[in-house]
């Protein structure tokens, strides 16, 4: 379970601060960031990974990155089970090393990348995205990657390319929930190839200054900012170029609840309940009050023309 803000006493808070200063002295992390200095958890102990600010627009937001603590314990990665609390039980079996990525389809250089190799791709940046899951609730976190863009300009899209389809691990033996009839296996998601190009659109390798835990997704993910959670697969180990648009694992679940495009869209309710707000984790107390849901998440000003003349209650 992920701790209420409400739990949190005082003298835990200046336990928590002076754990951080102590780690700040002791250099580990990179908590040397101005919002880190007021992060009340320590971070993961996982490996740095090196990166410098990002310059792309939409990239700085605005808010206050979540706890730690709280991106890493409230998960959904239903390859490790269905509660929130389950992928941080459980996905230390995940095997991130070695890790390959397959690039098939439509592109002139199809072929299988070794991590190393996709990692020295592009320059890494942070970049500080919301995340809001379609469940209502939402984070902020300080994502390490590059744009997918370097990545799919290296493999050379042919003409004929209209979408792009990731592929995350299906390994039923490190993922105890893998075969199970929640989802059809691998967990897929796809977009369009202007959408895969948008400047905004991450391939994540870290967060919070540190390589990725493997409940939100290591080695390598995908970070969609404008759209509901579920488009921004983990763990990927596939990326195929097509011109059909592919099917995706939530789309085949239940297509009436989750449309391929799930750009976040405060107007169009899902149908069990409305999406109008969100609940910003870490602000879950008694009295927190529930944020009003930002149409493309807040992002409409660098994405909405992807859009125009489509009419995105019915392409939902
Ligand atoms: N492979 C895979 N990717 C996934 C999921 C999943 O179950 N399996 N869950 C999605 C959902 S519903 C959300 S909200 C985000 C959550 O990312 P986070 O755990 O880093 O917050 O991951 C998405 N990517
Ligand atoms: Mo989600």
């Amino acid at each position: 379970m992920h701790p209420q803000a409400s739990e949190i006493t005082p003298r835990a808070l200046v336990e928590n601060r002076r754990q951080a200063l102590q780690h700040l002295l002791l250099g580990a992390g990179t908590l040397a960031t101005p919002w880190a200095i007021g992060q009340t958890q320590a971070l993961g102990k996982l490996p740095a990974l090196a990166h410098k600010p990002s310059q792309v627009p939409g990239a700085q937001a605005l808010d206050k990155p979540s706890a730690y603590q709280d991106a890493t314990g409230y998960n959904n990665f239903y390859e490790f089970g269905t509660d929130k609390s389950d992928p941080a039980a459980n996905a230390h079996t995940l095997k991130t090393t070695p890790w390959t990525v397959d690039i098939e389809g439509l592109v002139k250089k199809p072929g299988r990348w070794a991590l190393e190799d996709l990692m020295a791709l592009g320059a890494m940046e942070e970049r500080i995205y919301r995340l809001r899951c379609v469940e209502g609730w939402s984070m902020v976190i300080p994502w390490v990657g590059f744009s997918l863009a370097e990545l799919i300009r290296k493999v050379e899209p042919l003409g004929s390319a209209k979408f792009v389809e990731f592929v995350s691990l299906a390994d039923p033996k490190t993922m105890p929930f893998v075969g199970s009839r929640m989802l059809q296996w691998p967990y897929t998601e796809g977009l369009r190839l202007d959408e895969a190009l948008h400047p905004l659109t991450l391939l994540a390798f870290g967060m919070y200054g540190e390589v990725l835990p493997k409940q939100n997704g290591a080695p390598l993910r995908l970070v969609v900012p404008w759209k509901y959670g579920f488009k921004s697969a983990k763990s990927i180990v596939k990326i195929r170029f097509t011109e059909k648009q592919p099917a995706t694992a939530w789309n085949q679940a239940a297509p009436q609840e989750y449309g391929f495009y799930s750009n976040v869209n405060p107007a169009v309710d899902h149908p069990r309940w409305s999406q109008a707000s969100e609940r910003r984790l870490g602000e879950d107390g008694l009295l927190a009050k529930r944020r009003k849901t930002l149409p493309f998440n807040g992002y409409e000003a660098q994405v909405a023309s992807l859009y125009t003349g489509m009419d995105l209650k019915k392409y939902y």
